[in-house]
Order: structure tokens, then C-alpha cells, then sequence
């Protein structure tokens, strides 16, 4: 199943002979921008440095095949400031969350072809040869009354919400090759499976943990997308397992948090996976096959974890499970443009204790003015690009750039050009250069 639904590509001889050679050998420091990387340095020296990012892009659409319609000529405004600041960020492994799924890659090929291969206001074209998407659970219906409203229907009873299958997928592009029969998908695996599992509780009733009932609790599948381990071969050194997954916003409930907890255990599912060993034995992938990873399998987990480490309304230290496991580093990417705008913005903001230098979304701020208002978030820390122990970071950031610099247009204020969410980048070193 998993390599049924996979889609491998190669592009031109030129973007292929690039990726084969190795990315850039610039180290860069952890407060430089990634602007810093200068183009034309692929290719022309040995691997030592593999940038790996994660952007919530917000190329979701609102009916299916709409975002096809929109990719198929290079004149949507958003998709070209998306790929605008992928092509001035250059990751050589990109995540994209909230990208519609459309089955045969058509989606993922036409914002490729026809927009990172295309240079913007002066920012080189991008190539990435491989890229990998497949089915999510956004959207797909569970025909059952999942949001207990007494219908069953509509976004919030799909197995992940959205209006129509594959809503606010994922895509994953790739300047180095992808090892399609590795790649594990774990969108079918149940929630109920999880030991110790938050199950949400029905506080109307007295039996504990039964806001699903057995015969939901039987088809919830834990990952509101998907999660998918895709082990990436990088030259001269054993595969990193890219582990991506964009687990529910913990908001748009009732007091039973149902998707607090599932944001919560969402995480934890990479947390006992990386953890290998007894810890990962309860899971098992889409293809029956169970287990985590080993522990000399190195790996980067990078997504939108919908999950602030101090502020927001995600379930209390459910990102700590991934910043305080022992297996992971938090490289805690920064950028001048969250201490700006947290400034700027006010309202919430003024109430967090994380640092705005972290945040990684602009979310709405205005404080409730009187009692029945929202309570909105403010600008949260939610994107991660998270290396596993071994991996030595080269440097770390958020592309954010302050109102005064030319590519704030990229980023922008509500309503935002490209999306509310920030790129987020790592760069780690290669076990070792070639010829050693
Ligand atoms: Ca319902
Ligand atoms: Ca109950
Ligand atoms: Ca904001
Ligand atoms: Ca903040």
C-alpha cells in the first residue's frame, strides 16, 4: 500500500546532476538569515550541510480541485509568494503542510512545474527532483457522528476536518533521492490503539473517557492528516528518517478538548516512535508492519504541531514531548520579524511568557473586549524542524524579516500574501564529507 500511493519523480538532467552532487557547504551561523545562502553554490562542493525547513503554506483550497485550477498557469498571487519564499530559503527537504492531496501528484507537479521551477522578482528557480505525497484523513467522511452534534456529515464528523478528502494535506519535495520502499505511512492507525491514550470524556455523563463510543472508538484514526516517515538518502551517510505530520489544531471543541488531547497524543505518536524499543511496539504503519525506529536510525521531525510550548490552548506540555525527549535537540529557531510584529500586534501577545522571538505563526491577538468575545492566541511558536541527537545543527531560523526589509512583502500582515504561518529551517551537518 504505502509505495502504491507514492509518487517519485525525476526532473531535468541539470537539477539531477545538482542534487547527486550535494547541497551547499555554507555553515550558517545560527542568527544569520537564510538569505545568506547564496545561490550557485550547489553542486560545486562537497555535502556537508543539508537544509531541512517545514511551512505551513496555506495552499489549501475550498472545493476539491480548485488548487489544480489555480496551480495550472503561473498566475495565482499566493502560490508564487509561497514558492517565492521556498526559493529564497532553498531547504533541500521541504515539508509543506496544508497542500490539498490530489491522487496521482497532480497538485504537487504542477506547483512545482509551474511555480519553484519558475524564478520570482529575482529569486532563482528551485529544483527538486523527488517529492512524495499521499492520501490523508482530512476531509475522508467516517460516517459517524464524531462531533456528537445528533448528524452525521460535514467536516467535523470526516476522520480529520475538512470539506472534501485530502483538505490541508501534505507534500514533502526533495533535492536528494527518497527511499520509496522505506517509507512508512501510519494514517489508518487508531487512536484507541495508543496506550494510555487521552481518550476524550463526554462530561455529560458519568462513564469516564466515552466522548466516542466504542463502536467510533473502533474506526478513530489517531492522525488528523497523516504521519509519515520518509527516509531520505543523503550522500555518504546512512538514510534521515524526515518524520512529518500536522496533528489537529487544539481549538474548535467543547470543554471535552477533544482535539487538545488529540493534538496532545498526535505528537506523542513520533515521541514513542523515535523512542524505539518497547515504547514504539504498539504502533504499526498503514502495511501491518509494527515498531518504531532503531536507535541508530538519525532523524528530523518537522511539521506544524499546532502546539505553543508555554502559551496557546494545546494540552499542557504536549510539544515537551518532543522538546524534552532525550533522542531530540530544540535548536529554538528565531527571526526579528515575531519580535517585531508581537510588538506591533499587542493584544494577546503582551500576555505570553514564550518568547516572541520563537513564534512562528501570526494568529489573531485582540484581547476580548467583553465577556463572550473569543480568546484569541496571539502569535504562537507552532512550526518545528526538530534533529535527532546525533545530528550536529549548523545553524537555525524562521524566515520573518522585519517590515523595513523588501521581502516582508513575502510574509506580509493579515490577511497574510502567502500564509499565517512562517518557514521554518534547519541546516545540519552530514555524518561526514566525501572521500573520507
Ligand atoms: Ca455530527
Ligand atoms: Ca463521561
Ligand atoms: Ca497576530
Ligand atoms: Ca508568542
Amino acid at each position: 500500500m504505502r509505495s502504491r500511493t507514492a509518487r517519485l519523480t525525476l526532473s531535468a538532467t541539470a537539477a539531477t546532476l545538482a542534487a547527486a552532487l550535494g547541497a551547499t557547504t555554507l555553515s550558517t551561523p545560527a542568527s544569520a538569515g537564510p538569505g545568506d545562502r547564496k545561490p550557485g553554490t550547489h553542486g560545486h562542493h562537497q555535502a556537508t550541510a543539508v537544509r531541512f525547513a517545514t511551512f505551513n503554506a496555506s495552499l489549501n483550497r475550498a472545493s476539491s480541485g480548485e488548487l489544480v485550477r489555480d496551480l495550472s498557469t503561473p498566475d495565482d498571487a499566493q502560490a508564487a509568494a509561497v514558492a517565492e519564499t521556498i526559493q529564497r530559503t532553498d531547504p533541500d527537504v521541504l515539508l509543506i503542510n496544508e497542500f490539498d492531496y490530489v491522487e496521482g501528484g497532480q497538485a504537487a507537479e504542477l506547483f512545482r512545474d509551474n511555480y519553484l521551477e519558475v524564478p520570482h522578482n529575482g529569486a532563482p528557480p528551485v529544483d527538486y527532483p523527488y517529492y512524495y505525497v499521499a492520501p490523508v484523513n482530512t476531509g475522508v467522511p467516517s460516517g459517524l457522528d464524531l462531533d456528537n452534534d445528533g448528524t452525521v456529515g460535514g467536516g467535523n464528523d470526516a476522520y480529520g476536518f475538512g470539506l472534501f478528502p485530502g483538505q490541508y494535506g501534505m507534500a514533502v519535495y526533495s533535492k536528494y533521492p527518497i527511499a520509496i520502499d522505506d517509507v512508512r505511512t501510519f494514517q489508518r492507525f487508531l487512536w484507541k490503539d495508543m496506550p494510555g491514550a487521552l481518550l476524550p470524556d463526554d462530561p455529560a455523563t458519568a462513564a469516564p473517557a466515552d466522548w466516542y463510543s466504542p463502536a467510533e472508538l473502533d474506526a478513530f484514526r489517531l492522525s488528523s492528516k497523516s504521519h509519515w516517515d520518509i527516509p531520505i538518502e543523503l550522500p555518504g551517510r546512512k538514510p534521515v528518517h524526515f518524520l512529518v505530520s500536522h496533528p489537529t489544531p487544539p481549538t474548535f471543541d467543547g470543554t471535552e478538548d477533544r482535539n487538545g488531547t488529540r493534538n496532545h497524543d498526535e505528537i506523542r505518536l513520533w515521541a514513542d516512535y523515535v523512542s524505539g524499543g518497547r515504547a514504539a511496539a504498539y504502533i504499526y504503519d498503514d502495511a501491518g508492519q509494527h515498531g518504531g525506529l532503531g536507535r541508530g536510525q538519525d532523524f528530523v521531525i518537522a511539521g506544524d504541531q499546532n502546539a505553543d510550548p508555554v502559551d496557546g490552548d494545546s494540552v499542557a506540555a504536549a510539544i515537551d514531548q518532543l522538546l524534552r525527549h532525550p533522542r531530540i535537540q530544540d535548536p529554538h529557531p528565531t527571526s526579528p520579524g515575531a519580535v517585531e510584529q508581537a510588538r506591533l500586534q499587542g493584544g494577546a501577545n503582551l500576555t505570553h511568557r514564550g518568547p516572541h522571538a520563537e513564534d512562528t505563526a501570526d494568529f489573531a491577538d485582540a484581547l476580548p473586549a467583553e465577556p463572550g468575545d473569543p480568546v484569541n492566541p496571539g502569535n504562537l511558536r507552532v512550526d518545528y524542524v526538530l534533529p535527532s541527537e546525533r545530528l550536529a545543527p549548523l545553524g537555525t531560523g524562521v524566515f520573518w524579516p522585519l517590515a523595513a526589509d523588501p521581502l516582508f512583502r513575502l510574509v506580509g500582515i493579515y490577511r497574510f500574501p502567502a500564509s499565517d504561518h512562517r518557514l521554518v529551517w534547519l541546516d545540519v551537518r552530514t555524518s561526514r564529507a566525501r572521500g573520507r
